[in-house]
């Protein structure tokens, strides 16, 4: 049996940057589950796949020479340009050697008598270590609903989470599109103009605005060159390790034409997210949230031209900013599209996959091929799906069968030695997750070396603290709309997920900067 210092679960962005902190300075194992490195970019090679922050911040700050020599194409990276960046990380700094590739952990038992972390896989591979680091993704275990009949269906289905490396070719095909969040906006106008027709089955009607995207400007990137340094730490000291200007006045105070200027200026701003920052209180005001909403109800009605359809794109349930706001690149331009047809399963929900499609209260359709692109077991999923047992074989299914607790997203009390990067009730996809990642590891690797100094066996935390993080995170989940609207930010879109605040990860945002501090 093999041990080393420290076993590090995924190579995505925040377990590449890991490797390289700690790898000089102790023993090291990286168990991955695909074949490449990339994480989420690497996973997510659906058509349209595209990060919606500014490629020039949604990336590594940890280096000067990597920032200086790399060149990102577009404003907001497409999947392979990101996928070849991290590609990139791991050559430069020569990171694969420590990686076991195509080998996901399959259980983590703590032995107390020993304090070493037994880590097993599903190559068959038996680590013990001192350290765990579970880089394992806040969005990476596919969310798919159970529909009875899935194994009936004849024609391929597709999850856009686990994309085909090769592509699909959707030629002449009749294809069905389930889920209209982030994922299914970007990926839905692609599909369309390949297949022979698509049906696109929406529950919820998503807020969208358009993503700006364009081929990267020499001056604004060597703007961005030349003051890397004071521009990271700016981002690093940000509420939402983003660079926003935060606006002053209150939707409430605008007169109405100071409202429709800023609203079109934010609309056009070519800056994801604009429009949720238009106002200062739009997270946090139900009220002024409307007026954005319906800022954008009116986008809508205006470019989908059969009002019909418009109607049924208009989000209503929901205010805006209180699930994710999707960026899309000519989504609801798609639904005047002759060969694109909206099917409401809300109101005539899908009851069932058939042998030849899909069956909803409303009727049968035929289909060649079935897309879902319904999400991920968010913040827990990846944890949850490992056999992982702390002190006194305390399993962590049974530990979060009220909900997930944490101390600052970082650890569970009676697992020690075990820490997460994005864990549940960290910032996740709220922050920008690259830059985040990285402070979550330093952070992370500061206690280690501290254990190390000072001679320490075992770090845990306690209930009492996570009751306090909790509470924090639900006091500040209480302030803003999020919690007016189910989504994977709160657990309420899982299966069997509890849905209570203390599983909330977008509430702790707030928060975030506290835990920064301690
Ligand atoms: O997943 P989602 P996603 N019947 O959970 C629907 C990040 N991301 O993969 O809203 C019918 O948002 C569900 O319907 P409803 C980003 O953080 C970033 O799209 O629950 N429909 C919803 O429409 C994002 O938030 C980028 O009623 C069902 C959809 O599936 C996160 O990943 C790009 C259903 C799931 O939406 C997740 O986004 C992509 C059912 N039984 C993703 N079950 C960028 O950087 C679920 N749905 C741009």
């Amino acid at each position: 049996m093999e041990t080393v210092d420290i076993v590090v679960i995924g190579a995505g962005f925040s377990g590449l940057y890991a490797i390289h902190k700690l790898h000089e300075k102790y023993s090291l194992v990286c168990f991955e589950s695909g074949d490449g490195v990339g994480g989420t970019w690497y996973w997510n090679r659906y058509p349209g796949a595209r990060v919606d922050i500014k490629s020039v911040e949604y990336s590594y700050g940890f280096d000067n020479d990597l920032q200086q020599d790399w060149s990102w194409p577009e404003y907001f990276s497409a999947q392979p340009d990101l996928e070849r960046y991290a590609n990139h990380v791991a050559d430069r700094f020569k990171l694969r050697d420590f990686i076991r590739f195509s080998n996901p952990v399959s259980s983590l038992h703590f032995d107390e008598a020993t304090n070493l972390w037994h880590v097993r896989t599903g190559k068959g591979d038996h680590v013990m270590c001192r350290y765990v680091i579970a880089a394992s993704g806040a969005l990476s275990a596919p969310n798919t609903p159970p529909w009875p009949g899935m194994d009936s269906f004849k024609g391929p289905i597709y999850h856009t989470a686990t994309w085909p490396r090769e592509g699909v070719d959707f030629s002449g095909q009749r294809v069905g599109f389930i889920g209209t969040g982030s994922t299914g906006i970007q990926a839905m106008p692609l599909i369309a103009a390949q297949a022979d027709h698509l049906y696109v089955f929406q529950r919820t009607a998503a807020y969208c605005m358009p993503s700006g995207n364009r081929p990267m400007d020499a001056d604004f990137e060597n703007d961005w060159k030349a003051h890397y340094p004071e521009r990271r730490k700016e981002l690093l000291d940000s509420y939402g390790v983003s660079l926003i200007e935060y606006p002053l006045l209150s939707a409430h105070e605008a007169t109405p034409e100071q409202r429709a200027e800023i609203l079109e200026t934010a609309w056009n701003s070519q800056n994801a997210f604009q429009l949720l920052f238009a106002f200062s209180d739009v997270m946090t005001d139900p009220s002024a949230n409307d007026y954005v909403a319906e800022f954008v109800r009116s986008k809508i009605r205006g470019i989908v031209k059969d009002p019909a359809t418009a109607e049924l794109l208009c989000p209503k349930s929901y205010p805006i900013g209180g699930k994710r706001l999707c960026i899309g690149n000519g989504y609801f331009e798609m639904f005047n599209r002759d060969n694109v047809t909206l099917v409401d399963v809300k109101s005539a929900p899908i009851q069932a996959f058939t042998e030849t499609g899909l069956r909803t209260a409303a009727g049968d359709f035929e289909l060649d091929a079935i897309v879902t692109a319904t999400g991920f077991d968010a913040a827990t999923g990846a944890l949850t799906r490992i056999d992982i047992q702390g002190v006194n074989k305390l399993k962590i299914t049974e530990k979060w069968s009220e909900g997930a607790t944490t101390y600052l997203g970082s650890m569970v009390a009676g697992f020690p030695n075990m820490f997460m990067i994005h864990g549940p009730m960290t910032p996740a996809a709220q922050a920008q997750m690259i830059t985040a990642g990285e402070w979550q590891v330093d952070w992370t690797v500061g206690i280690i070396d501290a254990m190390e100094r000072d001679g320490c066996t075992r770090i845990d935390t306690t209930e009492a603290a996570e009751q306090s993080w909790a509470a924090e995170v639900a006091m500040c989940a209480s302030q803003t709309v999020h919690n007016l609207a189910d989504s994977w930010y709160n657990g309420r879109i899982s299966k069997g997920k509890r849905a209570d605040l203390r599983s909330m990860s977008a509430a702790s945002r707030g928060s975030a900067n506290c835990a920064k501090m301690r």
